[in-house]
């Protein structure tokens, strides 16, 4: 039974065991924000101004409140967010935990039909939207609330089962539409508490924010690591300009390859002459990551003669977080390589067969790992493998090696040709065909991921015209495709080129021949 002041040591203990990441003592996903909410030196800031934590946590109560409308929990129900990035956004992501509901979120630069299918696969029936965004498409699938107008309220909530959901992030796999990947509110705790360890985030930070929200890197691995080990966040969208300008007050960045590549096209052009200078506010920082696409080690080797630091690699996916990462200690990170596993993370490199291999695909478990694509048994399930052991893996579809037993994991690309990372968005060659078959003026259709400098994989696709569509008035363009593609595909999924072909390299069972398609792309005069 609790007597009073039983209650004093017992949060006591929650906190210890927050220190712990592997610990599974019950412990709710909000333990580590209530404890910084207490002490509440940490700020949001965003194109608003700066909004003190304990504030935020208050209008994230009452968006609770409203959205339990007099019932103990959610249970799971999923709840959309679609928010302009700022503290409202982390009002109404905390709000929907609070009361033990699944966050969705949405990016506002998507088309309907994204928002769509999101929704529509989701099932969610209520969304969270910033005042800005009211009038945006999709609001017909399910009922928009204002964050802005939800008051804050002083109110208590009760914890959450560690293995309930918390978020699903939609992610492009082999399969041509995305799945909802389920992440569990232990799941995001155990690797706010191992990041926050392995990169020593505490309340004197300041993350710069400049991610997009709908996805591990930006929602988790950045955002709720800061705010969970009681760092301040600035939050802003991403241009360079403004990125280097709010470096001169932040300790942390964390950035995909994309962001570093444009930080030195614009300071290296003719007009950089001012970003150049900014450039020197990168010397303040205490700690930049690079993720979700490979960081060539060039463009790591220039912005350490920018800042003092190469950019601790690391890797992870939207299903495990991070799972491996180099050294906070500049001296120790190995360019060209992503570290070691984290704490919690246990990693096998397995061949075709299944065996334990110097290089193969990796495999990782552990309590960061997701459980299960959302209403997707047979995804779910090809996901996941169990071994010789009885040992039960997920397995990545990345290939890598190790420099050695002990060493840190390269990674050598995806064991699939269709899979495409553009900016760092994951991206299914799949998916983009099947959109792009849509057009009647399509007959075959390939998308291929050429390498490039700035954007990983440059996306293109070749397109076989259906026959009266080739010439004439009925006539299909790169550009009438290119529109048809941003109607109904997100910006990153919109192919940079498009190449019409009088036919496509098959073998002889009539599949698209992708490598050869790519060579013949390159040897273009
Ligand atoms: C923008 N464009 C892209 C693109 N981003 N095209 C392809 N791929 C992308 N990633 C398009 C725009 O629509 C525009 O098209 C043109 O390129 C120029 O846009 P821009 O203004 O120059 O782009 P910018 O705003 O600078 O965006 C670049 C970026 C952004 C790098 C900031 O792509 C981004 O935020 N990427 C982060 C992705 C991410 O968070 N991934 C994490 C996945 S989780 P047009 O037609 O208008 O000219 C994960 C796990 C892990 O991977 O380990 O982290
Ligand atoms: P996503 O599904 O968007 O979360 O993307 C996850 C994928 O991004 C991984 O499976 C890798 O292919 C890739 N990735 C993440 N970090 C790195 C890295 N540091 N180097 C190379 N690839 C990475």
């Amino acid at each position: 039974m609790l007597v009073a002041g039983a209650l004093d040591p017992f949060r006591r203990n929650r906190a210890e065991n927050w220190a712990n990441p592997s610990c599974t003592m019950s412990e709710d996903l909000l333990d580590a924000w209530n404890l910084h909410v207490g002490a509440g030196r940490a700020r949001i800031t965003d194109g608003r101004g700066a909004h003190a934590i304990v504030d935020v946590d208050a209008h994230a109560n009452g968006i609770a409140d409203a959205l339990l409308s007099g019932s103990q929990s959610l249970s799971g129900e999923r709840v959309a967010i679609l928010a302009t990035p700022g503290a409202a956004f982390v009002a109404a992501l905390l709000g929907i935990w609070k009361a033990h509901g699944t966050a969705v979120v949405l990016l506002p630069e998507h088309p309907h039909d994204e928002h769509a299918y999101a929704l529509v696969d989701a099932g969610v029936t209520r969304m969270l939207v910033t005042a800005d965004l009211k009038a945006m498409s999709a609001t017909e699938l399910a009922t928009p609330t204002v964050i802005e107008e939800i008051a804050t309220k002083r109110r208590a909530f009760a914890d959450a089962a560690q293995g309930a959901p918390a978020l699903m992030l939609y992610t492009s796999g082999t399969t041509s539409k995305p799945k909802g990947a389920v992440l569990t509110r232990e799941n995001i705790r155990v690797q706010a508490a191992l990041l926050r360890d392995a990169w020593g985030v505490t309340p004197d930070d300041t993350l710069l924010h400049a991610l997009p929200l709908h996805h591990m890197h930006g929602l988790a691995i950045a955002l709720v690591n800061a705010l969970f080990a009681g760092a301040s966040v600035h939050m802003l969208r991403f241009t360079v300009r403004e990125l280097l300008s709010a470096m001169k007050d932040a300790t942390i960045f964390m950035g995909v390859p994309t962001m570093y590549a444009k930080l030195f096209v614009a300071m290296d052009g003719v007009d950089g002459g001012d970003l150049r200078a900014l450039g020197a506010h990168a010397r303040g920082l205490r700690l930049a990551t690079s993720g979700s696409a490979a960081l060539p080690v060039t463009l790591g080797e220039r912005f350490r003669e920018l800042s003092g630091q190469f950019p601790l690699e690391r890797f992870g996916m939207t299903e495990i977080g991070v799972g491996l990462t180099n050294p906070l200690a500049h001296a120790g990170r190995r360019p060209g390589y992503v570290g070691h596993p984290l704490k919690t993370v246990e990693t096998a490199i397995k061949d075709d067969h299944g065996n334990d291999a110097l290089e193969g695909e990796l495999w990782v478990r552990g309590p960061s790992v997701f459980p299960r694509y959302h209403e997707r048994a047979e995804a779910t399930a090809a996901a996941f493998v169990t071994d010789a052991n009885g040992v039960t893996w997920f397995r990545t579809g990345d290939t890598v090696s190790r420099d050695g037993q002990e060493g840190p994991f390269k990674i050598l690309g995806r064991t699939s040709q269709d899979i495409l990372k553009s900016g760092g968005y994951k991206l299914s060659a799949l998916e983009i065909e099947e959109v792009l078959r849509e057009h009647p003026g399509v007959l075959e259709v390939a998308v291929v991921g050429m390498s490039d400098e700035i954007w990983g994989d440059r996306v293109v696709a070749c397109i076989v015209a259906r026959h009266g569509h080739g010439s004439g008035a009925t006539e299909i363009t790169p550009e009438a495709l290119r529109a048809f593609a941003k109607e109904k595909l997100a910006f990153y999924k919109v192919p940079k080129e498009f190449v019409l072909l009088p036919e496509l390299p098959k073998n002889t069972m009539g599949k698209v021949q992708k490598p050869a398609l790519k060579a013949a792309l390159s040897s273009r005069p």
